[in-house]
């Protein structure tokens, strides 16, 4: 009977223990199955030498020692021996390393870098600090894990970029701004005494692909996270992540000297503003040594700033930056600005603030920029400010959570998009300028460098909500460490390190990631359509919106669809917005035979002929019906996998994209009507008439889909 009850728990705790849910992430050290191999790297790796004399070197021994013996199904132990086989690590001032290191490697592997090698007898790990060596310790771990062979463990890698940062758009009551995988999971309340464990496999999984950082507080700030209690929580953190090498910042609401400390103004030309930040500044580097500084939205959506004040962007950046230089913190400036009055075209607005103040902030600024010049929208041209500011070092700012590319239940690729982005020519310094070039320094020689990505992490069990998410984060920290990686490659990676290595699983699932991206343009925003969603929630289509008083907030401010033609102008006749890039670019962007961007750029007669030989009107038609067929194509795709991948997760997948299927759909439909309502032109021919009439889905409304703000 006991022996019964025995093997019953045992099944119990295999199944539950196994179970699917994505938790695990791309973290998923089970032993390798292939017996070959396994034979062969367990010869090979007979012990680890790594001295941990550091917080995160002892993360580094351990998460080896936790990956390796799971990998290799048995323990692998810690010692210093050096005759056998095995993982020898350290710094590069240890002599134990330095001894097989040459001096030209030891001066190449820089800050947060490790060279990571396989020498027929020992795998050598060294660095220079200790957050190189667990970065190595996780690359080398991924390479196991994706069973490569050992002769291939040959790397010398330095991060391209300094700060490599999620934004976490939280907010302290623990909604999200734009989550999509449930609440946020920083548990203010319950912080600084309950530690949830979720912090740790947090810190662990953004370590595990090299991000240094995190901001945890919405950009839409609060303040009260300035109250000491609140620090003590934000220390509890910290010294979470700590070990980790992930340091923690904070947004920084303008007002906050008169919200909690109670002045009668936030001019940051004022002693007393100035005193306050200081002595804000001093409280928190008492509570968290290494904090790493703020983020600031000014002047933006309401949010407060220092041109209230009749001050200027510098102003505001540089008294915040003088009160956290004395102990090494930096200021990440947002580029999203708004002002109060209507812009002649919003995606001329942060180029025109921004790029008279070049030079004028201190070294210890970043401009922190979106990728393009309107809002993350499906696809932009880059923001023209980068290339534009060669004096100021600039920062990307991408949104992993996908606001405005289906939220949480579409699947969209978006290492795709962020490729596209990194790898244009901005022409600032002649040919081969790309943004890459201008993020990592190499252009103009910029001092900090950076990346940030507003996070899609929420309490879901499996992080994301969508599965598929978790190829999004993974994307962003890669293209952070470099920019150069391209996206097939990394949907490779995460594919083969979350879904195993079969190459009917691989292939399908790589495939799917990576045409999801112009799918999702084409059932959303084709031919340079952007903006037109929904109001506020951003969920689902809606090109109808004219109605809300502020000009640059309606969906017809953007895509201007009249009797004669769609899309906004951008060129010479237009708002000139397109002068804003080097002429190389414009030359590029305003290309009428560039579809991407095309009516971003122009006004274009319905019946005009596009380079495709069709009409707008019928390629517009067209490519919406495209989308939604490759939505469906996606769906089907996924049922040949169902044979190879775990229940749990296949159901999950399949789930959403039914939903994405409906969506697509939706999109397609409402997007034809309402331009055909604009139009007045006949459908082409063969194409299936949307499903309802445009009432329908004009009237259709979701006062809870996630991101509405509650009207209270
Ligand atoms: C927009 C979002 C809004 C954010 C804003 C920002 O809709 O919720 O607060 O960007 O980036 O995309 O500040």
């Amino acid at each position: 009977m006991k022996r019964l009850v025995l093997l019953w728990f045992l099944l119990f705790c295999t199944f539950f223990l196994h179970a699917e849910d994505g938790y695990r992430l791309w973290l998923r050290w089970d032993r390798i199955e292939n017996k070959t191999l396994l034979r062969s790297y367990s010869g090979q790796i007979t012990f680890i030498r790594l001295p941990g004399e550091t917080p995160v070197a002892g993360t580094a021994r351990q998460e080896l020692q936790t990956g390796l013996s799971g990998l290799l199904g048995k323990v692998v132990g810690l010692e210093p021996g050096k005759t056998r086989k095995g993982v020898v690590g350290g710094l590069i001032s240890d002599p134990v390393v330095a001894a097989y290191l040459s001096a030209e490697e030891r001066d190449r592997i820089g800050e947060e870098g490790y060279l990571l090698r396989f020498d027929g007898m020992r795998i050598l790990l060294a660095a220079k600090d200790d957050r190189g060596l667990l970065y190595g310790a996780f690359h080398l771990l991924r390479h196991l894990q994706q069973q490569l062979p050992l002769e291939q463990l040959d790397f010398l890698e330095n991060p391209k970029m300094k700060i490599r940062v999620l934004n976490h758009w939280d907010n302290l009551d623990r909604t999200s701004e734009r989550g999509y995988a449930g609440f946020s999971i920083w548990n203010w309340h319950e912080l600084p005494e309950y530690i949830d464990p979720r912090y740790r496999d947090y810190a662990r999984a953004n370590a595990s692909v090299g991000i240094n950082g995190s901001v945890v507080t919405n950009v839409n700030a609060n303040a009260l996270v300035f109250r000491r209690d609140y620090l003590e929580k934000v220390a509890a953190l910290a010294a979470v992540f700590r070990p980790y090498g992930i340091k923690i910042y904070l947004t920084a609401r303008f007002s906050a000297p008169m919200d909690q400390g109670g002045l009668p103004s936030a001019d940051p030309q004022s002693p007393k503003v100035q005193k306050w930040w200081g002595d804000k500044v001093k409280e928190i580097y008492e509570l968290i040594p290494d904090f790493g500084g703020f983020l600031v939205k000014a002047n933006s959506e309401g949010q407060p700033g220092p041109q209230q004040y009749g001050r200027t962007h510098v102003d505001g950046a540089n008294m915040l930056a003088d009160a956290l230089k004395p102990y090494g913190g930096i200021v990440m400036w947002r580029a999203f600005v708004y002002s109060d009055k209507e812009p002649e075209d919003r995606a001329k607005q942060a180029y025109n603030e921004f790029v008279p103040l070049d030079g004028q902030f201190r070294e210890n600024v970043l401009i922190q920029v979106k990728n393009g010049p309107v809002d993350f929208q499906p696809r932009e041209p880059i923001h023209p400010l980068f290339g534009a500011m060669p004096k100021t070092p600039v920062m990307m700012e991408f949104q992993i959570t996908k606001e405005y590319l289906g939220q949480g239940t579409h699947l969209v690729g978006l290492a795709s998009m962020w490729e596209e982005v990194l790898n244009t020519d901005t022409y600032a310094r002649g040919k081969g300028s790309t943004v890459s070039k201008v993020l990592d320094g190499s252009l103009f020689g910029y001092q900090l460098t950076g990346m940030a990505g507003v996070a899609n992490i929420g309490t879901a069990r499996n992080w994301t909500g969508h599965i598929f998410g978790q190829a999004d984060w993974y994307a962003f920290a890669r293209l952070a460490w470099n920019p150069y990686l391209e996206s097939k490659a990394i949907f490779l990676e995460w594919t083969r390190l979350t879904f195993g290595l079969n190459p009917q699983v691989v292939g399908p699932i790589t495939e799917m990631l990576a045409s999801s991206y112009e799918t999702c343009v084409r059932y959303m925003t084709p031919l340079g359509l952007h903006h037109i969603m929904a109001e506020g929630s951003h969920y689902g289509p809606g090109p109808w919106i004219d109605q809300i008083p502020r000009a640059e907030w309606n969906s017809a401010y953007y895509h201007k669809a009249d009797e004669q033609g769609l899309g906004f102008d951008r060129t010479e006749t237009g708002s000139k917005a397109l002068a804003q890039y080097r002429p190389q670019l414009a030359e590029w962007y305003g290309d009428k035979t560039n579809l991407r961007f095309l009516l971003w750029f122009h006004h274009v007669e319905w019946k005009e002929e596009l380079s495709t030989g069709r009409t707008l009107w019928a390629e517009l038609c067209l490519q919406y019906d495209q989308g939604a067929r490759e939505a469906s194509a996606l769906k089907v795709k996924w049922t040949t996998l169902q044979p190879f991948i775990d229940t749990e997760r296949y159901e999950q997948v399949s789930m959403h994209l039914a939903i994405q299927e409906k969506e697509a759909r939706w999109w397609r439909d409402a997007c034809i009507s309402y331009f055909q309502s604009v139009s007045k032109m006949d459908l082409p021919e063969g194409l299936a008439p949307p499903k309802y009439s445009l009432l329908y889905y004009k009237m259709l409304i979701f006062p809870y889909a996630p991101g509405t703000r509650p009207k209270w």
